[in-house]
């Protein structure tokens, strides 16, 4: 039987980067901008490591001007001694799959100092790499090129007085769609990384632009939840609560850390890691959190006489208005995640540990702060009754509606004739013309219309109750289906997209801005299940006046550009200012049907970036906003076209 189990004889070195080269999904997830980005993460982790090991405690990442990465670390520096093969372990380190570490570039990063099982994939999908190792007073570098092919042996440069490792890498453009590298999402990750491991000094230069910023923060997740609610009213400083969990029968220790901090609004946010690295569904960690956040406020509510004794308070009553960092630390035996993803953590003992820990400590700090303690426990019995007000109010109005025999509130949404939730799809419309278009255009087996009258209420700044009896809000809640807030439940949702039509100018803008808002706020799942999308409709209509007459469309000034430089005829251009420009066939051709659509999938890309630039851009203070505005956008006067 042959011995299918990888080791070193088995793999020849070229072959196994091969193997990243043909199927690069495999290791990096994408070979799209998330996947150009994954190459970063895997360096970055690898320095994140070797500091989390005690060894250097600055990390800098320069996006070079030809769009290459360097990342240095001041640790001890890659080892570039002889190893068993005879190879030098540089070149094996950045030419082997590290077949004994979790297969694949998405192996665990463990505070351990594990370091990552990436490198040599990052070099696999690389034009160049050149690896640099401060060691031993001596500066040892190695050169790859073409996925990996070394060009020379370790080569000794000179003397050093200082250690660590510098990595250069310049993605493959053979391999990637796109090679340019974007500032703000590398920013992201690295904040994120200086937030999570306090006084870990991340700085990050962009050689195309001469802009470099500086993070380190020496209260960790507590500086993070800070950054998450910056410009919100919150009703206390931060909390902060850390301990270490022995987990039974095992000589593991489970490290567990939460900030946490309760706001004047009612949005929940909370954001989870397993160490450091980002668990975007979740998992025991945050079920052990909301568990030891209800024990305690209970706990609390009951002995201080503010509620009686037969009343519980809900979890996510609670929790409205609270945003959290939740932070756990986990060796490698213990490590296991639900389903393929990863982003959703599994280990049991997770679970005990956040909610033992945070079950003593928040009681302790409920008790040390009384006064907060109250104030959070009636604004989580506010928060219930008001909830339990607007569905009443709900049911009312539906009731009232249907009794008095009026339209029920969706009357203006076109219905689909078929009632299959896994592919049908509601267009929100912008205005009542476009709107008619799109009743007449679309395919009603599948596709529901709901023309909105003009601009939608801004949910960021009205209150939950006032945003409920607004119509189209309430509409929409009707008519998706799923309720909404803390209640929403992506089961009961009526389609499988939602679909925002409106006009590409910038009152449209404004409405789709308006509209993600209110999703964002009232309907986060919808987003981060991927249903909510944008439509595309074309910016041009192009009559080309041969022989017989023939329509094309475009959706950018640059495709409009060839196309007229192709034509040879003459031809006729209309700037499309509106849907209500294009009639039902057209609206159907160029914009609805699903063969011939564009569709912009809506994705959170990271949930607190989210928070805090919603609440610059739609929240009450207008300082901010024009701060952010002069920070972030160049306004051109643009001629009209
Ligand atoms: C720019 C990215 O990759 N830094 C790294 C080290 C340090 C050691 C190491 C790395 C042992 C055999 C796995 C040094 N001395 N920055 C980095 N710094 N890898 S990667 O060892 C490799 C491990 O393979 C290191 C003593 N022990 C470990």
């Amino acid at each position: 039987m042959a011995n299918n189990s990888y080791n070193d004889d088995s793999i020849t070195v070229l072959e196994g980067l091969e193997h990243v080269r043909k199927r690069p999904g495999m290791y990096i997830g994408s070979t799209d901008e998330r996947g150009l980005h994954h190459l970063v993460w895997e360096i970055v982790d690898n320095a994140i490591d070797e500091a989390l090991s005690g060894y250097g405690r600055e990390i800098v990442v320069t996006i070079n001007e030809d769009n290459s990465i360097t990342v240095e670390d001041n640790g001890r520096g890659v080892p570039c001694g002889k190893h068993s093969t005879g190879k030098n372990t540089m070149e094996i380190i950045y030419t082997k799959l590290n077949a004994g570490g979790k297969f694949g570039g998405n192996g665990y990063k463990t505070t351990g100092g594990l370091h990552g099982v990436g490198a040599s994939v990052v070099n696999a999908l690389s034009s160049y790499m050149v690896v640099t190792s401060y060691r031993d007073g001596k500066i040892h570098q190695i050169k790859f090129e073409n996925g990996g092919s070394k060009i020379s042996d370790v080569k000794v440069l000179g003397d050093t007085k200082r250690t660590g490792t510098t990595v250069t890498f310049k993605p493959d453009p053979q391999i990637f769609t796109t090679t340019v590298y974007s500032y703000e999402t590398i920013k992201t990750r690295i904040r994120e990384s200086a937030f999570l491991i306090k006084n870990l000094k991340m700085v990050l230069k962009d050689k195309r632009s001469n802009k470099s910023e500086v993070f380190v923060y020496e209260n960790g997740i507590s500086e993070y939840v800070a950054f998450m609610t910056q410009g919100k009213k919150p009703i206390h400083q931060v909390a902060y609560f850390e301990g270490v969990y022995n987990v039974p029968e095992t000589t593991e220790a489970i490290e567990v850390e939460v900030a946490l901090q309760f706001l004047e609004s009612y949005s929940e946010t909370v954001v989870s890691f397993v160490n450091n690295v980002k668990t975007t569904d979740g998992g025991s960690h945050e079920t052990g959190f909301r568990s030891a956040l209800t024990k305690a406020f209970n706990d609390y509510a009951h002995k201080a006489r503010l509620i009686k004794d037969n009343v519980q308070l809900e979890g996510t009553d609670i929790r409205a208005g609270m945003t959290a960092v939740v932070s756990v630390r986990i060796g490698e035996k213990l490590l296991e995640f639900e389903g393929q993803t990863k982003g959703k953590l599994g280990t049991p003992s997770a679970k005990t540990a956040v909610d033992t820990i945070l079950t003593e400590k928040l009681g302790y700090f409920l008790v040390e702060n009384q006064k907060l303690a109250e104030t959070i426990v009636k604004k989580a019995l506010k928060e219930a009754e008001s909830r339990a007000a607007a569905r009443k109010a709900r049911e009312q109005a539906r009731m009232d509606k249907k009794d008095k025999g009026e339209k029920n509130i969706s009357a203006k949404l076109a219905p689909t004739s078929e009632k299959n939730k896994e592919i049908n799809e509601l267009y929100l419309v912008e205005g009542d013309s476009a709107g008619g278009s799109a009743k007449q255009g679309r395919d009603r087996r599948f596709q529901a219309i709901l023309p909105l009258r003009g601009k939608v209420l801004n949910t960021e700044k009205a209150t939950a109750e006032s945003a409920l009896k607004n119509e189209e809000i309430a509409t929409m809640i009707y008519t998706i289906g799923a309720d909404y807030g803390s209640a929403f439940d992506l089961k009961k949702c009526n389609y499988k997209k939602i679909i925002i039509m409106t006009d590409a100018d910038d009152d449209g803008a404004h409405i789709q801005v308006l509209l993600l808002t209110f999703f964002f706020r009232y309907m986060r799942p919808l987003i981060e299940d991927g249903r909510v999308y944008i439509a595309m409709p074309p910016l041009y209509k192009i009559t080309k006046r041969g022989k017989k007459e023939e329509i094309i469309y475009a959706w950018s000034n640059e495709e409009k550009d060839e196309i007229l430089d192709s034509c040879k005829c003459p031809t006729l251009l209309q700037r499309y200012k509106g849907l209500g420009e294009m009639n039902a066939e057209q609206l159907w051709e160029t914009t609805m049907n699903p063969e011939t659509r564009t569709l912009v999938q809506v994705q959170i890309d990271d949930l607190a970036d989210a928070e805090s630039q919603i609440e610059v851009l739609m929240g009450n203070d207008s300082a901010r906003r024009r701060d952010w505005l002069e920070n972030h956008v160049s306004f051109t006067l643009e001629e009209d076209v």
